[in-house]
């Protein structure tokens, strides 16, 4: 498809000036005076006192000493990738914004990820929700879609946010437990909010702990207007909605990663997008006309509540490819500043409270965290359109404004920059008729905070919903007060008296004989098990020693390049192991360099001497046994398969008589025999494409 008008380059092109590239150059001062040393200091005497005009050392030491700025108060720990957006069909009739209307047109983005409590070096892959954000830079400016990966938020008005956040971060007086809710101040917090209850449900469930980013939805939760050419105005929710289907760790494999990985989340998609497996999104709205607007039995403009699927469609419009890494983390991802309030003609807001407190306080924040009121100059928040007002000055001021005049109305510039028509596509804000009394007061429509609760928890299958009474236990089991813990289960059997039996079960609380139950809806869109499936781009670990049989790996390594799946060797020692016919193989990684966790599956060739040497290293069967715990796919061939039984895996009988050995497993794929190899590869990539095999009795 031919790229018209805005193309991702010309964000690139924008950034070029800025760009420094220092390959085969001089080492120069902040002034470009080159340098003949950067190792010593000046000093009277070589064993001397270092002298005070050592120009070099003391701007090397003070720019140091400023490299820090505040991080976020809330999402500090992120990651981002540059992409582009196309609509798939025109939306003009629903919405003038031009992005959404020539699908030719490539609109590049940014976008960042993120967590929400840790600090910016705490793990990927604790529980928490994920933000989502994106700046689009559109021809009419920038619009930013700053979501997260889960459509409900556990507050319906902005001004509970400091409170909720207070709660949710580390204790003040001891800042414990760094990235976690599983402490007393944010269950006291719940228990006292119960329009946290869906919110928290979402935070319990899968959706906590995501595989990926790759594989994360993404949700603009507040209510939005499309606004039409004519002015016909809708409300709007967005989503993001990934190619590779939505999926999560298991919490044992979460918990391990952030210590043997804490950077997982932020590899996978630097990995992913340097391997070429771009990280695909569909952009899908769902829409209510005005006059629909009480038409549902919930307030759409409550934040703690999502429009089903089933109920409202989910239009899919678009698609957003990231295929660029940035070149530097602290320029574009630390310093990219998104704004809910940043919104293009044709894209309005709802009177949402919760929305309407967001519009201000992101670019707040910025005025602290980037210093000052130019940080649009800096090269990943300008926009590709072009700027022209009356602003002027302050801190670090890049532009250079030409001429006297910087006031409006003007008669010695001719009145420019001037006020833009209608027609000219100047924003107006959708007029919409408000009236009433002024009251600090919630909304009756907004009182119901269980319905959708267990709407959400009628939609699990089993094993959801097992993991979130595991995670209600584990957060829960945590919290210090007894009182607050009784609380909890008080709360939630609001929500489902059987789910708060089993939380009480685990904590130690009374159970509640009888509660919520009867309630019946469901939406089969909110479980990951009804998501799409595909082996592409997961990673696969293949163990191995010396001794081990060639063809077959081979084989599996020609099939899995075939489906896009990853895969690294992983062996006692690094460097090479050769096979039974002397070939040899490069080795990925040692068992002290990885573990299980950071692969989705297991495969383990046949060979004598491989096999005999797997059985009797520790390492090598608790990487099995942890993968076959952790519900993911194994796969074995000929004496491979005696290695999985000597992991004595309870369920998985196997029978070493002759080549009558069997896996029954879910998720176990065996091969016995050479011939059998081509049937054993579709099986593999099948298990994997599962993602988890839950019917595990251990999982
Ligand atoms: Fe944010 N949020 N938020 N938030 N939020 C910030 O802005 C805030 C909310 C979200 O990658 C801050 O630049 C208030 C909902 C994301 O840079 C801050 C309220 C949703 C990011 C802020 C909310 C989000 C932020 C901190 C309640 C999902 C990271 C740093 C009224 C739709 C953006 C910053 C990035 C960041 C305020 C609630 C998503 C303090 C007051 C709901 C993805 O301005």
């Amino acid at each position: 498809m031919e790229d018209k008008k805005i193309d991702q380059n010309v964000k690139n092109d924008q950034l070029n000036p800025f760009k420094a590239e220092h390959s085969d150059k001089k080492l120069t001062t902040d002034q470009g005076i080159k340098l003949t040393n950067t190792d010593d200091s000046l000093k009277a005497g070589q064993r001397g006192p270092t002298l005070l005009e050592d120009f070099h050392l003391r701007e090397k030491i003070t720019h140091f000493d400023h490299e820090r700025i505040p991080e976020r108060v809330v999402h500090a720990r992120g990651s981002g990738a540059h992409g582009f957006f196309q609509v798939y069909e025109s939306m003009q009739e629903y919405t003038k914004a031009k992005f959404l209307q020539d699908p030719s047109v490539k609109t590049p983005v940014f976008v960042r990820f993120s967590a929400v409590v840790g600090s910016r070096g705490s793990a990927d892959t604790v529980r928490d929700v994920r933000g989502f954000a994106t700046k689009f830079y559109t021809e009419d400016g920038n619009y930013d879609l700053v979501g997260n990966n889960m459509p409900v938020f556990f507050i319906q008005d902005a001004i509970k946010f400091p409170d909720m956040v207070h709660a949710i971060k580390p204790e003040p007086d001891w800042e414990v437990p760094q990235a976690s809710s599983a402490h007393d101040t944010f269950w006291d917090f719940v228990v006292n909010t119960p329009e946290t209850a869906h919110t928290v449900m979402w935070l319990m469930s899968d959706r906590g702990i995501p595989r990926s980013f790759r594989m994360m939805e993404g949700f603009g939760v507040n209510t939005f207007r499309f606004v039409n050419a004519q002015g016909k105005a809708r409300f709007v929710k967005f989503h993001w909605k990934p190619l590779l289907g939505v999926h999560s760790l298991v919490w044992d494999e979460a918990q391990k990663l952030s210590g043997k990985n804490p950077d997982f989340h932020r590899r996978d998609l630097w990995d992913a997008i340097n391997e070429g497996n771009y990280p695909e999104y569909e952009f899908g709205v769902q829409m209510v006309e005005e006059a629909d607007e009480f038409k549902y039995g919930f307030d759409i403009l409550d934040p703690t509540k999502f429009w089903p699927e089933e109920m409202i469609p989910v239009k899919i419009i678009g698609k957003m490819t990231l295929n660029r890494n940035v070149d530097n983390f602290f320029s574009e991802t630390e310093q990219v500043a998104f704004c809910p309030a940043n919104v293009v003609p044709g894209i309005d807001f709802s009177d949402d409270p919760l929305l309407q407190g967001r519009l201000f306080s992101y670019l707040d924040t910025q005025l602290s965290r980037l210093g000052g009121p130019n940080f649009h100059e800096i090269p990943i928040n300008r926009p590709v359109a072009p700027i022209h007002n009356n602003q002027r000055d302050g801190i670090h001021r890049a532009t250079i404004d030409q001429g006297k005049v910087s006031y409006f109305p003007n008669s010695l510039a001719s009145n420019c920059p001037m006020p833009a028509s209608a027609e000219e596509n100047g924003y107006q804000h959708y007029a919409e008729k408000v009236g009433g009394e002024k009251v600090r007061a919630r909304s009756e429509s907004f009182r119901d905070h269980f319905s959708q609760a267990t709407l959400f928890w009628n939609s699990m299958s089993p094993a959801e919903k097992k993991h979130i009474v595991d995670a209600f236990r584990f957060e829960v089991g945590n919290v210090m007060d007894k009182q607050i813990r009784q609380r909890v289960v008080e709360l939630f059997n609001n929500v489902d008296n059987t789910l708060a039996q089993q939380i009480a079960m685990g904590i130690g609380a009374t159970p509640p004989a009888s509660g919520a139950s009867g309630n019946t809806a469901y939406s089969p869109a909110v479980s990951q098990m009804n998501t799409i499936k595909t082996a592409a781009t997961r990673k696969v670990a293949i163990l191995a020693e010396n001794g081990f049989n060639a063809a077959q790996i081979t084989k599996i390594i020609d099939f899995l390049r075939g489906a896009k799946v990853c895969f690294e060797i992983v062996s006692k020692e690094l460097g090479t192991i050769k096979s039974m016919d002397n070939s040899e193989l490069a080795v990925g990684k040692s068992y002290l360099t990885t573990a299980s966790v950071n692969y989705d599956a297991v495969f383990i060739p046949g060979g004598q001497d491989s096999a005999n040497a797997m059985m009797n290293q520790g390492d090598t069967l608790n990487f099995i046994h942890e993968a076959y715990k952790h519900a993911k796919a194994i796969g074995a061939v000929n004496e491979g398969v005696n290695v999985v039984a000597a992991c004595q895996i309870k369920g998985v009988t196997v029978v070493a008589s002759n080549d009558s050995r069997v896996m029954s497993e879910a998720g176990f794929v065996e091969a016995k025999n050479a011939s059998d190899l081509t049937e054993f590869c579709n099986k593999f990539l099948d298990a994997v494409a599962q993602h988890r095999h839950w019917q595990r009795a251990e999982s």
